[in-house]
């Protein structure tokens, strides 16, 4: 079984002027599409983990064959963090989330506009290259976590419901160097109705 990419749900514009067409096109078709490809040819060589789906392999990244590992964490990481991050926006979102996770959202950080600046600053705070992300933690409270390089909340047995790629390649074509001004516009795309799915599959 081989992986394949994720099909986006909407076109490669439909996030102007939030995330420009040609950032999208570049993103999803050169830098998921490697990290597809990098995946499926490390597993080429370990046919006893071809029947894995990709987040059984990287949340037990540790417990694969050395020789895997390093391919697992960066590509398998890659593949979906992305895969999860292209659900996660769409030309519908932005706004406030309604329902459980609006509600939790207001419990665990006291407002929307307190758990925004939160994020915020988690993601601009990421070192080089990485992602910020809200998880729903071993206990099944919401918090805001991030990550370097393509490592995913999996590896420390958290689960994501949301999450923001911070590499320079998500945004440096329209935003350049300014991060908080990509942070920013990113909100306006947020899909809160899969926020809020994520959200459910995790307490069904
Ligand atoms: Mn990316």
């Amino acid at each position: 079984m081989k992986f394949t990419l994720y099909d986006l749900p909407y076109a490669y514009g439909a996030l102007e002027p939030y995330i420009d067409a040609m950032t999208m096109e570049i993103h999803y078709t050169k830098h998921y599409q490697a990290y597809l490809t990098n995946l499926n040819t490390a597993l080429e060589k370990y046919p006893d983990f071809q029947t894995w789906s990709a987040d059984k392999l990287v949340e037990q990244v540790k417990q694969l064959p050395e020789g895997l590992q390093t391919p697992v964490r960066n590509n398998g990481g890659g593949f979906i963090n992305h895969t999860f991050f292209w659900q996660i926006m769409s030309p519908d979102g932005g706004g406030e989330p309604r329902g459980k996770v609006g509600e939790e959202i207001k419990k665990i950080f006291s407002s929307f506009a307190a758990f925004q600046d939160q994020f915020n600053a988690e993601a601009k705070k990421v070192f080089g290259s990485g992602w910020a992300w809200l998880v729903v933690d071993k206990n099944g409270k919401l918090q805001i976590i991030s990550t370097p390089n393509q490592d995913s909340p999996l590896m420390q047995g958290i689960r994501p419901i949301m999450g923001l790629d911070v590499w320079e390649h998500a945004y440096y074509l329209k935003y350049q160097n300014r991060r908080p001004d990509y942070i920013n516009a990113w909100w306006h795309v947020v899909n809160w109705q899969q926020v809020q799915e994520n959200w459910d599959r995790l307490h069904e």
